[in-house]
């Protein structure tokens, strides 16, 4: 199998920030976050939190254990674009391609915040957080990245298990760890990629008409 997606940005997502510690945002900043947000120009743009970073360490972040009715992105969520190829570490034809396209903006936000969410809703269906091993809920956990060693073990036609061969003593199947600068993902690559190709695949709804920031869809047409 090899999967193919088209993806707006490098979503730079640590699953296991806190949404707190950042300081308070100058109040000239931001002009992209208040303009999509009062104008609904992205969905669920009201359930984002403004991370102000100087300068931005991650695109967006999910906290479920704080929050799953809120998600955070930074400044960053604007500029951040990389291509992703990863491969299953035990069945190489298993294969996924996330492909940058540099138009940001709106298109970003979409994908992050559809990201950011399939982070939460992975923590809804089972229980657990990032790091956490063991019985969860019923469920045994042996590699911490959230998705229980059944699911992952699962070769239903379809399932989760089934469509990336994911290892339950593996937190990172493909590999997102070995890509420069992602190290992180070692600890988490099957729970992030289950993310990324969900902001690919089923973005934020946009109303790109409604888009006047900086920059935006409408900038210099008016
Ligand atoms: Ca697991
Ligand atoms: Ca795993």
């Amino acid at each position: 199998m090899n999967n193919k997606y088209i993806i707006l940005a490098h979503i730079a997502s640590i699953a296991v920030l806190t949404l707190a510690g950042c300081s308070t945002p100058p109040a000239h900043t931001a002009n992209w976050y208040y303009y999509w947000k009062e104008g609904a120009v992205v969905a669920d743009m009201d359930k984002v939190h403004y991370l102000w970073q100087d300068p931005p360490t991650t695109i967006g972040v999910s906290s479920p254990q704080k929050s799953t009715t809120e998600v955070g992105l930074s400044d960053d969520v604007l500029s951040s674009m990389t291509e992703l190829s990863v491969v299953n570490k035990n069945n190489p034809s298993i294969q996924e391609e996330i492909i940058a396209n540099t138009d940001g903006g709106i298109d970003v936000v979409a994908t992050t915040i559809a990201h950011e969410f399939k982070h939460i809703w992975i923590y809804q269906q089972w229980g657990a957080v990032i790091g956490h091993t063991g019985i969860i809920n019923g469920l045994k956990h042996t590699d911490g990245d959230a998705i229980p060693d059944s699911v992952e073990k699962d070769r239903t036609p379809g399932s989760i298990g089934a469509t990336y061969e994911f290892a339950y003593n593996d937190a990172d199947t493909l590999d997102l760890g070995s890509v420069g600068g992602w190290g992180d993902y070692s600890i988490y690559g099957d729970n992030e990629l289950l993310a990324r190709i969900e902001g690919v695949i089923n973005p934020r709804s946009t109303t790109p008409a409604s888009d006047w920031s900086v920059g935006g869809k409408n900038w210099g047409n008016h």
